[in-house]
């Protein structure tokens, strides 16, 4: 038995899905309008997982023009069948439900085969006998219910009619459906009460891939929707997928939420977290039956180690955990070993149409925490960091360069509305920009001296999921941004704690 701590992957990392190739677990999350797409992780110990490539690297496998605030990709599912890996996910912004495939997960997958079957959250299921099954979220009479269909193993094209093989247990959104077979019987594990505080995970079998299925007479198999935000620090767990390791002993990956203290708020986006599952009368029981929790055990397959979870960057290498804002031009970002250049493109980090705005960030993963870069604007710039949520909230602290001056200032933009701190002229030379955040308020200013002045403060609650004016499925990253001219920065770095 070992102990690890949940979440497993902090930070924006919802709508997990695991598969295992011998000792190795590979874990992928949906990244909407944000690019490269899909990360892929790795781990050997379940506990420990290391952001080690991406499945949608080109635009030929992820268009993202015209995307809006959580839009582009929804919930993935990665596979391994005889050598070969599969994800699945849906473009919701252009096309659809499509499939990639490779033989390294962490080198390039293929470009997308699309599959004619609608919905969302579609998963693979690679039978003994050699079908494949390819399941969906679709709807039907205004009712959403799980899809199926099978494939052409070879083409991956659709080779039979799509059948509703259930409506779910009677929470709403039945959707994440995800096949599997263990012993005689077939389970579809499930997702309903949508993503928020109702989330749950149901399931079902049946004697056959084509149904009918039996709801488990222990359903929900996984819900917080009873426990208040001041008993559980994790919230809205659901949309999970099982799997197995070496030794047979069986896992759920899930996603979870940590709200803000004691309130029904979250900023950092849904985290991806684990969970020891038993079988009992031939139905999973996840964690005992019990909530999921910070501190947990479990028979790990190897002993984890200690985590940190801070960031820096100096520029000599490339860094898998920048994400970016649609597709991102090349052009505009140029590293030479140890200056990130940001050429600006006009759009600021409130623009929603046209070019994406030049911005790159990681994901914030810990509450408390602070973003920190030196920074060089030209002639004429605008550059700085931000805690970005989406075009219509984030926290920003910039440099502007004018007439041969340095000016720093504050953008705080929430729900479109945007406050913006009088300038402050700063001596030449290198601006450090700092923001820290908390589970009231992010502080924005720069470091002069060594010391951090503040020049305007954000309420965390500003960047919470369930303040945007339309749903959204992410979380804040920290990131640099040039909207006007160049901007040049030295180092960046995320602290924790
Ligand atoms: C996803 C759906 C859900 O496709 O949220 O948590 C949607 N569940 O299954 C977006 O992540």
């Amino acid at each position: 038995m070992h102990t690890y701590e949940n979440p497993v992957i902090k930070g924006f990392n919802p709508d997990p899905s695991v598969c295992r190739a011998g000792d190795e677990f590979y874990l992928v999350t949906s990244t909407f309008e944000f690019f490269p797409g899909v990360p892929v992780y790795r781990s050997k110990n379940l506990a420990n997982w290391e952001l080690a490539g991406h499945c949608l690297t080109r635009r030929s496998q992820l268009e993202l023009m015209g995307a809006r605030p959580s839009g582009g990709v929804y919930a993935p599912t990665i596979r391994f069948h005889n050598g070969t890996f599969y994800m699945t996910t849906t473009n919701v912004s252009h096309r659809g439900n499509f499939i990639v495939t490779a033989a390294d997960p962490l080198g390039e997958w293929s470009d997308p085969v699309w599959v004619d079957q609608g919905g969302i959250d579609p998963s693979l299921f690679f039978d003994d006998n050699g079908s494949v099954y390819f399941t969906s979220t679709g709807s039907s009479d205004g009712r959403t219910g799980i899809y199926c269909c099978e494939l052409d193993p070879v083409t991956l094209t659709r080779v039979s009619e799509s059948v509703c093989l259930t409506l779910g247990s009677g929470g709403r959104f039945a959707e994440a459906p995800h096949l599997y077979k263990n012993g005689k019987y077939y389970y579809l594990l499930l997702a309903e009460g949508g993503t928020e505080f109702g989330h749950m995970v149901t399931v079902f079998r049946s004697g056959s891939a084509a149904g009918p299925y039996q709801p488990c007479p222990r359903n929900p198999i996984l819900t917080h929707r009873g426990a208040d935000a001041q008993s559980c620090p994790l919230q809205c767990a659901g949309h999970a997928d099982l799997f197995s390791d070496r030794y047979g002993n069986w896992w759920m990956a899930a996603l979870a939420v940590r709200p803000l203290s004691g309130v029904m708020l979250h900023n950092l986006g849904r985290e991806t977290c684990l969970a020891p599952v038993i079988w009992e009368d031939g139905w999973p029981v996840v964690n005992d039956g019990k909530p999921l929790d910070i501190r947990m055990s479990g028979p790990l397959p190897e002993t984890p180690e200690a985590r940190n979870e801070s960031f820096y960057d100096d520029f000599s290498a490339p860094n898998p955990e920048y994400l970016f804002i649609r597709n991102p031009d090349g052009d505009r970002y140029r590293r030479d070993g140890k200056t990130l250049t940001l050429r600006g493109n006009g759009a600021a980090l409130s623009s929603l149409d046209g070019e994406p705005p030049v911005f790159l960030g990681v994901r914030q993963k810990e509450f408390f925490s602070a973003a920190e870069a030196a920074v060089s604007v030209g002639d004429g710039g605008i550059g700085g960091i931000a805690a970005y949520y989406g075009p219509g909230y984030f926290f920003a602290v910039l440099a502007e360069r004018d007439g041969g001056r340095t000016s720093v200032r504050t953008v705080l933009r929430v729900h479109g509305i945007e406050a913006v701190s009088a300038p402050v002229s700063l001596p030449d030379g290198p601006a450090t920009l700092r923001i820290e955040a908390g589970t009231d308020a992010y502080r924005l200013g720069y470091v002069d001296g060594g010391k951090f002045i503040e020049l305007a403060r954000g309420a965390s609650a500003g960047l919470c999921t369930e303040g945007t004016a339309s749903m959204t499925f992410t979380g804040t990253l920290f990131g640099m941004f040039c909207e006007k001219g160049e901007a040049a920065f030295r180092r960046f770095r995320v602290t924790v704690g």
